[in-house]
Order: C-alpha cells, then sequence, then structure tokens
C-alpha cells in the first residue's frame, strides 16, 4: 500500500495487545491484516465511563506498526446499543433466531447514539489518503455519519456474520433504514455469495430489480456500491508453526498426560446459541450410547470462553449445557474417565493451536455462523503426515469452501454420532487425502488475500470486485 494510502480499521472493539476479555473472530482477523498493513484501529476500548461522566477523546496508543484509538462509552448507551441492539436484536435476526429476536426503540436509538459517537470522534483523526474499512453489524450506520460529516474517502463495510434472507430481516421495524444506510459505503463485503444474494435480494424487494447491475453493482440516488464476497481465512504457516511449538509447552504437554493415552475430540467457540453446542453435546451422548467399543478410549474437550453474559440468551444456554455434560458424564463416566471435559476458560490462541494439533476429530458445528475460523485453524494445526478430522456443519461460511471435511447438518445429532464413529475409524491414506485438499482451499485464500482483495476493492471502488477463493457464485 502507498504510505498515503492509511489504512484505518473501525470496529466495535478493539483487541488491545495483551487486553484480557472474550476473543473473537473478528479481532483475530482484523489484528493478523493490521500486522501486515499498519495503520489505525478505531474503536471501543472494552471499558465503560459512567453516565454523568461526558466522553472523553479517544485513547492513543501505538505497538507493532498499529495505532490503537479507543474510546471509552457511557454506561447506559453501551448496555442498550451493544446487549441490546447489536447482540439482542441485530445478532439473533442475523442468525435466522427469530424467536429469540426482540425490538426496542430506546435500544435502536442508543445503537444510532454510538454510531454518531464513533463518528464525531474519528473524523478528526482521519488524513488524506486514508482508507476506511469498517467491521460488521455494531457498526451499519457509521458510513452514513462519516458521510454527514464531509468524508468523501473511500469506505468500505465488511460483515462478519450471515446476512439473512429479506423474508427474515423484514421482521425488523427498522430494516429499510439499515438498508440505506449500507448503501453509503462503497464497497460492501460479505463471507459467501449467499450472503450477498440476500443482500442484494433485500435491495430488489426494497428498491426493485433496475438499480443492480449483473456484477453486483447498486446504483441508487446518487451512490455506486460495490459488493463483493470476501471469505475471511486464516495466517496458514504461522497457525503450523506455532501449534508444532505450542505442542511441547507445559501446558499442553499436561493436558496430553491427562487424556492417558485416549484420542482427543475437540471444540473451540464462544459461548453462544448460534454454535450449536446443545446439540453437538447431545450429538456426543448419542455417539456413546451408539457405541460402546468406544467408551474410555475418547475424552471430548470442549472449549467455550464466557462472553456476552449482559444477554439473558447467554445465561440460558450456559446452564443448558452444564446440565447437559453432567449428564452425560453422570451416565458413561468411570473411576478413571471423564467423558466430556467442558471449560468456559480463555486460553493463549498459541495453546489453543496446540491442543488443536493433538486432537484426531474437531467438532465445528454451529446452527449458523458467517465464516468460522476454528475450522480453519484447526485444518491448519495438524500434523500434514497424522492429520485429524473435521466434522463441519453445512451452515458455516467455511463449509463453501472445506468441502473435504466431514460435512453434518448441525441439527442431525445421529448424523453428527455416526461421523464421529467414520472420523475416529479413517484409515491413514484417507486423512491424508482429505487434508490435503483442505489445506489447498486454506491456501487459496488465507487471511492475507482477505484483505488484500477488500483493499484492492476498496482502493479501486469502480472496478468489478474479482470472486474470491473458487467459490461457485453464480449458487444463490
Ligand atoms: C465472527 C463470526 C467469523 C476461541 N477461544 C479462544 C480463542 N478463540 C479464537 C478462535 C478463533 C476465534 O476466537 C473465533 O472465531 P470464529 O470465526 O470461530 O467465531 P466468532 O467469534 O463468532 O467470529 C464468524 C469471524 O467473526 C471472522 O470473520 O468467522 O462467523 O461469528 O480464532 O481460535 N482465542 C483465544 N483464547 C480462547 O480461549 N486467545
Amino acid at each position: 500500500m502507498a504510505p498515503s494510502n492509511r489504512l484505518v480499521n473501525v470496529s466495535n472493539r478493539v483487541a488491545l495487545p495483551k487486553a484480557a476479555g472474550a476473543p473473537g473472530g473478528l479481532a483475530v482477523g482484523v489484528l493478523a491484516a493490521m500486522r501486515a498493513s499498519g495503520g489505525m484501529w478505531f474503536g471501543w476500548s472494552g471499558e465503560i465511563s459512567p453516565d454523568d461522566a461526558g466522553v472523553s477523546p479517544p485513547e492513543i496508543t501505538s505497538r507493532e506498526g498499529i495505532t490503537f484509538a479507543t474510546l471509552r462509552i457511557p454506561a447506559t448507551l453501551h448496555e442498550r446499543s451493544y446487549s441490546g441492539f447489536a447482540n439482542g436484536t441485530l445478532w439473533p435476526l442475523f442468525h435466522y433466531f427469530l424467536d429469540g429476536f426482540r425490538y426496542d426503540d430506546e435500544e435502536y436509538e442508543a445503537y444510532q447514539a454510538v454510531n454518531a459517537l464513533f463518528a464525531r470522534e474519528l473524523v478528526p483523526l482521519l488524513r488524506e489518503g486514508d482508507l476506511i474499512w469498517v467491521h460488521d453489524y455494531h457498526l451499519i450506520p457509521l458510513g452514513e455519519r462519516l458521510r454527514e460529516h464531509g468524508v468523501r474517502a473511500p469506505l468500505g463495510f465488511f460483515l462478519h456474520i450471515p446476512f439473512p434472507h429479506y423474508e427474515v430481516l423484514r421482521a425488523l421495524p427498522k430494516c429499510a433504514d439499515l438498508m440505506r444506510a449500507l448503501l453509503a459505503y462503497d464497497v460492501v463485503g460479505f463471507q459467501t455469495n449467499t450472503d450477498r444474494q440476500s443482500f442484494l435480494g433485500a435491495v430488489q424487494a426494497l428498491w426493485g430489480r433496475d438499480c443492480i447491475s449483473s456484477s453486483g453493482v447498486i446504483e441508487l440516488w446518487d451512490r455506486r456500491v460495490q459488493t463483493g464476497v470476501f471469505p475471511i481465512g486464516v495466517d496458514v504457516s504461522a497457525i503450523s508453526a506455532n501449534a508444532a511449538r505450542a505442542v511441547s509447552s507445559a501446558r499442553v504437554q499436561r493436558m496430553k498426560e491427562g487424556l492417558l493415552g485416549r484420542r482427543l475430540l475437540m471444540g473451540v467457540d464462544r459461548l453462544d446459541y448460534s454454535k450449536g453446542l446443545l446439540e453437538r453435546f447431545e450429538a456426543y451422548r448419542r455417539f456413546l450410547e451408539e457405541c460402546p467399543e468406544h467408551h474410555n478410549r475418547v475424552t471430548y474437550l470442549q472449549i467455550a470462553p464466557l462472553g456476552r453474559q449482559n444477554v439473558s440468551a447467554y445465561a440460558r444456554i450456559r446452564d443448558a449445557l452444564e446440565q447437559s455434560s453432567g449428564r452425560t458424564n453422570g451416565q458413561f463416566a468411570d473411576v478413571d474417565w471423564t467423558p466430556i471435559r467442558y471449560l468456559n476458560r480463555n486460553f493463549p490462541h498459541a495453546t489453543l493451536m496446540g491442543f488443536l494439533r493433538l486432537a484426531q476429530v474437531c467438532l465445528v458445528t454451529p446452527v449458523r455462523d458467517g465464516m468460522n475460523l476454528v475450522a480453519k485453524e484447526f485444518v491448519a494445526a495438524q500434523d500434514p503426515a497424522d492429520p485429524g478430522v473435521l466434522i463441519l456443519s453445512d451452515r458455516t461460511g467455511a463449509a463453501c469452501e472445506l468441502t473435504e471435511a466431514l460435512l453434518v447438518n448441525p441439527y442431525d445429532t445421529r448424523g453428527i454420532a455416526r461421523a464421529l464413529k467414520q472420523a475416529l475409524e479413517m484409515p491413514l491414506a484417507e486423512r491424508r487425502a482429505r487434508h490435503e485438499k483442505l489445506l489447498a482451499a486454506l491456501a487459496r485464500n488465507d487471511i492475507h488475500s482477505w484483505h488484500e482483495r477488500f483493499l484492492e476493492a476498496l482502493r479501486r471502488p469502480h472496478a468489478r470486485v474479482p470472486d474470491g477463493c473458487g467459490l461457485n457464485l453464480t449458487a444463490a
């Protein structure tokens, strides 16, 4: 990138180096991209301020060639916007959970107010030549607010989560306002072509077909918006090296010794109802019921760090998972065997990669997921000479690329149980052949190509966005 084109990433939460907090795929992806390009990362610091304290200007720190500009947000505003509209309304709606979705005018106003606050505090930090890349559902209206401040810089928006079909989206009273807000950007990017088609379908339903060109450019009012598919990837060689190194670390060795020679099944997910954990626990119980020959020969380690605990749906899923894992252990455990180890803990990323390298099977079974980086990390972390098997939900963005995984319907607990048996009994030659193809899919589209392709589109918003990662873009 030319020095004059500074990259400015904006996301709700900024992953300050070494700050504690729930991990998330967005932070992992943006941090990797920023390490390569430098620039400024602007967003919420993770801290709230008292309601009557007013808003202080962003705190600026520099690390590893990246400038971090972080804001504190007043408590009530944050609660209503983040736990309320973003995670109580948009998150369930965009993941097709219509029964867990609610709408509240006050929360929507708080969401708009946080976006206005972000715009107000960001504008003084902008320079001529900046490329501005806004991330995810918390910040849909930010582009519109920046335009109102007179910002003319190229503005891109990337949605990390699924974009729902219009028939689901229209449950939201403000859906037309949010759709209009998305048209303030020059480039709007999605994880999969299905998401992009849903977005174009919503544009068509609201404003007719004529404003959409055959290459997915929208021309409406005085706007010209390029849409594209930019599947997020991982840093394959860094993960592979970190995973191999981490295996000899004390913590990973301790975990390995605790297995007492048993084979390791693993899951790593933020504790979230979209990740299909309840169905997965149920599938594992079925597997143990149906396959007594595997008793005391496998251990299922599920790591599920907590986050969003202020949203009631998260407290409910947590209770349900504790009950379910307790029930399985109660039914099948032996004096020397705990069938499920279920941990609500956060581990350093490298340690996780070490755990994943030792796993014979990785279970990634969300009921809906924009991409799912854990699926890709598992493949990158494996030893190619003796790789494990990925069981992957067909409702993840990752399933579009990782077709050599054992693909399952996340609601089909019997199907997942069968896939577990198949994975554990799969011959080495088949595991190697599948892994080789999976690795090739990762390499075609890694974290570097994700951010380079997006920035290229942002620099030249009037050029056609090339198709990403060999996906079949004609399939809706
Ligand atoms: C959103 C979208 C999309 C997990 N536990 C720990 C930890 N992790 C890391 C994983 C992985 C990341 O967090 C989770 O990423 P995912 O993609 O699986 O899921 P979301 O958080 O829901 O991410 C998703 C993503 O954005 C990127 O666009 O793929 O669809 O929902 O990297 O390894 N990291 C550390 N400790 C943990 O305990 N350090």
